[in-house]
């Protein structure tokens, strides 16, 4: 009970914060987009990540409130970075819970439209069991955001029950390789195989794969052979303050 004051809390006075974990090429670890990341900022001492309060926010509600903030402040820092000259695509998680309601398109064309970003710089990931009904009002949604230019990813793929049925009938463009799936690509573990079908499944859809959680050289040599090309994870950065992040792409706070 508690959390769930503070949280509201924290929505009301702006006690969120954004980091921006880099997405880079492999190849040449050059930036080409960023991850949005949510952090709560508790006090001086406590920072707070969203394992430990996304499902008390969804539980309660609260989610729409925060993931619309999540929204805006990505889109307005997206925007910055785009006036700077650094034309960077910046995807953001959005739950489960925002996409079920009818008003969400509507709220993704506000902030774009606030922020003046371009909505072919917005990358949307959602979780397979969030796509899980294939409702067709999901399907409606999704293709009204491709109409704003915005882009939809698959978070976490692999992991959820679905089947690859959908991934024909939705209007997906990026698949984002799970990080266990990186993780297994250690020597001995065996996890070639299954890495190098989704890839495979990406490219044979036309889709993007990014692979999440790369931490070790090996893995990138790895991802490198089975031609993944976009990636993300600590062996390039952790997640950034936002400051730290500007100055990684060389715009001036
Ligand atoms: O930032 P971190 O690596 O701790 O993220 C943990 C989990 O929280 C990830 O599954 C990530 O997708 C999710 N997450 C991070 N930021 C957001 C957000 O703004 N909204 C939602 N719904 N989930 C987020
Ligand atoms: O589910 P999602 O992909 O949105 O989760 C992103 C989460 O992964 C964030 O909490 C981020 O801090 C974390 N993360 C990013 N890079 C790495 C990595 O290389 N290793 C591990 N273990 N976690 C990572
Ligand atoms: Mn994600
Ligand atoms: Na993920």
């Amino acid at each position: 009970i508690a959390m769930i004051e503070a949280l509201r809390n924290a929505i009301a006075c702006g006690g969120f914060e954004l980091f921006f974990q880099p997405q880079v090429t492999l190849r040449t670890r050059e930036v080409s987009g960023a991850e949005a990341l949510l952090r709560w900022r508790r006090d001086a001492q406590t920072v707070e990540t969203p394992d430990r309060f996304i499902p008390l926010a969804e539980e309660t509600g609260l989610i729409i409130a925060l993931g619309e903030w999540v929204l805006r402040a990505a889109c307005a820092e997206g925007q910055r970075w785009n006036v700077a000259g650094r034309r960077l695509k910046i995807a953001v998680n959005v739950s489960a819970h925002q996409l079920r309601r009818d008003d969400f398109v509507g709220s993704v064309e506000g902030a774009l439209r606030e922020s003046g970003l371009p909505g072919e710089l917005l990358e949307l990931e959602l979780t397979e069991s969030a796509l899980l009904s294939e409702h067709a009002d999901i399907v409606r949604r999704l293709q009204q955001l491709r109409e704003l230019g915005v882009s939809i990813a698959i978070d976490d793929f692999g992991t959820g029950y679905s089947s690859l049925a959908y991934l024909r009938r939705l209007p997906i463009d990026t698949l984002k390789v799970d990080r266990q799936f990186v993780r297994d690509l250690e020597p001995e573990r065996g996890g070639r195989p299954i890495a190098a079908m989704i890839v495979q499944i990406a490219k044979a859809l036309g889709l993007r794969v990014v692979a999440e959680g790369i931490e070790t050289q090996f893995q990138r040599e790895e991802l490198l052979l089975l031609e993944c090309e976009l990636g993300q994870g600590f062996l390039f950065f952790r997640p950034l303050e936002c400051d730290a992040f500007r100055e990684l792409i060389g715009i001036g706070s």
